[in-house]
Formats: structure tokens, sequence, C-alpha cells
């Protein structure tokens, strides 16, 4: 483990959640700025989801501009990769979110922002007594990179050390909310443009509500290579497709390639120095 990783890595172990100040150049976060406005002016949002006039996402967003493509796919996102999940990781997803208070339309503010409700992000499933089970703590993560600044009304809201209950559910409603709300409290995810937060997704969180502040995140979900992506992305084809790239987006991983000799479905050192 590099060390000035160190720090944060036991802080994520124990709280669900850690920030790196400026991890980002101011110039890097604006050149993704740039990015954003170019690609969604007119009103198009490929890929996007809408919950309310006040809240989109969009999914996919290293598709629509080379400065977001570097900042997903580029040397310190690399680091963040090795150093706190492994190279076995591949993208489970790359979402921008918005929330900002849309003068032009009537919205209900505090009505549905995407992931307005308190759930983690753990794959999980039922079972054959409709028992829910989500994978452990430690397993799968989250990096959110700022865009803009967060606010106490607009960041991401967060019940650290939730991660580590035995509770094993998607979501938290009722009675188990008000038991976590006492146990765990809920903190604010206050961040700066250009800093990351790292959360582990067995932590509860949800979206806070829209502020007339603009708030732009990425959120960038890892998981273990086996886990499928939100998304096909065997088949996205970039041009000069760099080893991390192919690696990220299950290309050297599933399906098995032809050219691998024996039966393999992941070489887990094919991407193995920062690029
Ligand atoms: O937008 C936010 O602050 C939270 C988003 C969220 O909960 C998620 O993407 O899982």
């Amino acid at each position: 483990m590099n060390q000035i990783y160190d720090f944060n890595r036991i802080e994520l172990d124990q709280k669900g959640f850690t920030v790196i100040p400026n991890y980002f150049l101011p110039d890097e976060i604006n050149e993704c700025r740039n990015d954003i406005d170019k690609a969604f002016e007119g009103g198009k949002y490929p890929h996007h989801i809408t919950s309310s006039a006040s809240s989109f996402h969009v999914h996919n967003f290293f598709l629509y501009g080379e400065n977001l493509r570097k900042i997903l796919f580029g040397k310190k996102m690399q680091e963040i990769h090795k150093n706190f999940y492994s190279t076995n990781y591949t993208l489970r997803n790359a979402v921008a979110s918005s929330i900002q208070i849309n003068n032009a339309i009537k919205d209900n503010l505090i009505h549905n922002p995407i992931g307005s409700a308190w759930h983690r992000d753990t794959p999980q499933f039922y079972d054959r007594n409709n028992k829910s089970h989500a994978l452990n703590n430690g397993i799968t993560y989250q990096v959110v990179i700022a865009l803009d600044s967060t606010n106490s009304m607009n960041s991401t809201k967060a019940m650290a050390g939730s991660h580590l209950d035995s509770f094993a559910e998607h979501k938290l409603e009722d009675v188990k909310l008000i038991e976590f709300s006492n146990k765990y409290g809920v903190q604010d995810m206050l961040l700066k443009p250009g800093d990351i937060a790292i959360i582990d997704d067995n932590m509860f969180h949800k979206a806070g509500v829209a502020s007339n502040e603009s708030r732009w995140l990425l959120f960038c979900s890892y998981t273990p290579w086996y886990i499928k992506p939100y998304f096909d992305y065997a088949n996205v084809q970039l041009d000069d497709m760099t080893l991390y790239e192919q690696h990220c987006l299950h290309q050297t991983s599933s399906p098995p390639n032809y050219d691998e000799h024996l039966r393999n479905t992941f070489v887990s050192n094919n991407w193995s120095k920062v690029e």
C-alpha cells in the first residue's frame, strides 16, 4: 500500500467513506466542466435519466468529452484503483449527476432527486425464502469526483459506520431507518471542486436536495470483474483504447478473449502498471 493513502484507507474501512481533498487540479476540473457544458447544451442528454426538473443522471459520461474520458481513465484514477480496490476490479457504472433548482420549471424540489431514498449499492439478491443478501463491506466501491462544491442541502448524505452493520437489505425504511439514524447519525459529504470521496458501497447514503448552486458530481463504481456492469461495455469502442480502458470496460475479462489458449476468464495482471 502506498504510504500517502494509508490514512484514507483506515478511514474508509472504519467510516465507510473518505475524502481526499484537491486530488484533481483546478485545470483538470475546469476542462471536465467545459466538456459537460458542451455535451449537454441544447437540452440533449444522451443516456440520461431525469427524476425531476432539478435532477438528472447522464450515464457513461466518458463518451461525451475527451477530458471526461481522461479523468476517468487517467493515471490518477488508476492509482486509486490499484491502491483502494485492486486490479481485479472493473467498472460497473460511470454517471455524471446534477442536482440544481431549475427556476424555469415549477418543480417539487424535495421530491425525488435520483437516489433520494436511503440505500446502499452493494450487489444484492433474494434467496428462495425471499431473504435479502447484500455483498458485505470492503467489496465494492465508488469514487465521487467533485466538479462543483457541495453544500448542506445538495451534498450526498452518509451514515458513517453503517457499512459494517450485518443488516443485509438494500434499502432502509420505516423502523430500520429510525434505528439506523439514531445509531449512525447523518453526515453531509461536503466536497470542493477537485476533491474525491471514496465510498464503501455497503454504507447507507442518499442524495440531498437541489439548491441554487450547480452540483455536478461524477459517480464512478467499481466491482470485481465477474459482476455485471450496468451497461454492455464489451461493445464500447473508443479511439486508441488503452489497456486500462479495455480492462475497465470488461474487454479483457468477459467474455474470455479468443486468443487465450487456456480457458481463462480473467488475467489479473494484464493491467498492472499505471499508463
Ligand atoms: O446524488 C447523490 O448525492 C447520491 C447518488 C447516489 O446515491 C448514488 O448514485 O448511488
